[in-house]
């Protein structure tokens, strides 16, 4: 018989949506906690990303895939709503920097935070700059979180800083960034408040720079 890995593989290669949600639901239901039920999905898309990379998959090949990785997500991760008398521990606004449109990551990153209490507003992928300045105003952001999954825009969250830096909200606005090209060493250099390898230890990182411990 297949494993539940092997499934879960087949369904995201496959683009399969449907299998990718009821499978989801199967390793749920067996008693995993959402983040072990996560990780066969994302070791998958993973996989995805290497056939891509090796000339054996191809985008549209690929965007199927990533609609069936998000739609596992949704059922793993429905999205929390904030009630009144949640926690809030900050509000942080979030989004994939200009010229990614690379999300599953940064979701997950949203997901995990808003479940541990903290306001999120999600700015999707694609992010501008100057949207991601004005509605830190707007929101009163506490926590500017900056997603980038290219070499090629990486650079975005540092002109993001550059920009921030010259502007008053400096003071009052931590900025922390992450993806899969972007390491401490990247995040120091750009003077970036935090880093986060993954979406679990960004809820850490969200913590410490708000000056709170976890509950
Ligand atoms: Co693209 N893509 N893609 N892609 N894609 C990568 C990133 C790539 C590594 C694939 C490869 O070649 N092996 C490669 C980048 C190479 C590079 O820059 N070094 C690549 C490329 C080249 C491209 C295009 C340029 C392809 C093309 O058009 N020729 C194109 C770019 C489009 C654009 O953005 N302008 C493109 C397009 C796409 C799709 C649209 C098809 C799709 C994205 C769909 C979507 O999200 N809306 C896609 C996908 C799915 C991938 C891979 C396969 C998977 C990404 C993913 O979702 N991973 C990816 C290969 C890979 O990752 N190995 C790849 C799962 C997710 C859970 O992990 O996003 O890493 P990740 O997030 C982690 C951590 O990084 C961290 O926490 C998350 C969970 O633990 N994290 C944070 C993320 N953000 C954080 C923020 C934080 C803290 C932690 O704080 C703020």
């Amino acid at each position: 018989m297949e494993s539940a890995e092997v499934k879960i593989r087949r369904a995201i290669l496959e683009g399969n949506a449907e299998q990718a949600v009821a499978l989801a639901k199967q390793a749920l239901d067996s008693g995993l906690k959402p983040l072990e039920a996560l990780e066969p999905f994302v070791a998958a898309i993973r996989h995805a990303g290497d056939l891509f990379e090796e000339g054996d998959f191809f985008l549209p090949e690929l965007l199927m895939a990533s609609g069936a990785m998000k739609a596992a997500l949704g059922v793993i991760f429905p999205a929390t709503e904030g009630g009144e008398d949640r926690p809030v521990h900050g509000t942080v606004l979030a989004g994939t920097v200009q010229g990614d449109i690379h999300e599953i990551g940064k979701n997950l990153v949203c997901a995990l935070l808003t479940a541990h209490g903290f306001k999120v507003v999600d700015l999707g992928g694609d992010v501008p700059s100057d949207k991601f300045l004005e509605q830190a105003v707007i929101q009163k952001a506490d926590l500017l979180a900056l997603s980038a999954l290219l070499t090629t825009t990486m650079i975005q969250q540092k002109s993001l800083i550059d920009r921030l830096q010259k502007s008053e909200l400096r003071d009052r606005v931590k900025v922390m960034v992450g993806g899969a090209p972007v390491n401490a060493a990247w995040a120091k250099s750009i003077g970036a408040d935090g880093y986060a390898p993954d979406a679990a230890r960004a809820v850490d990182e969200a913590f410490r720079l708000m000056g709170k411990s976890r509950a």
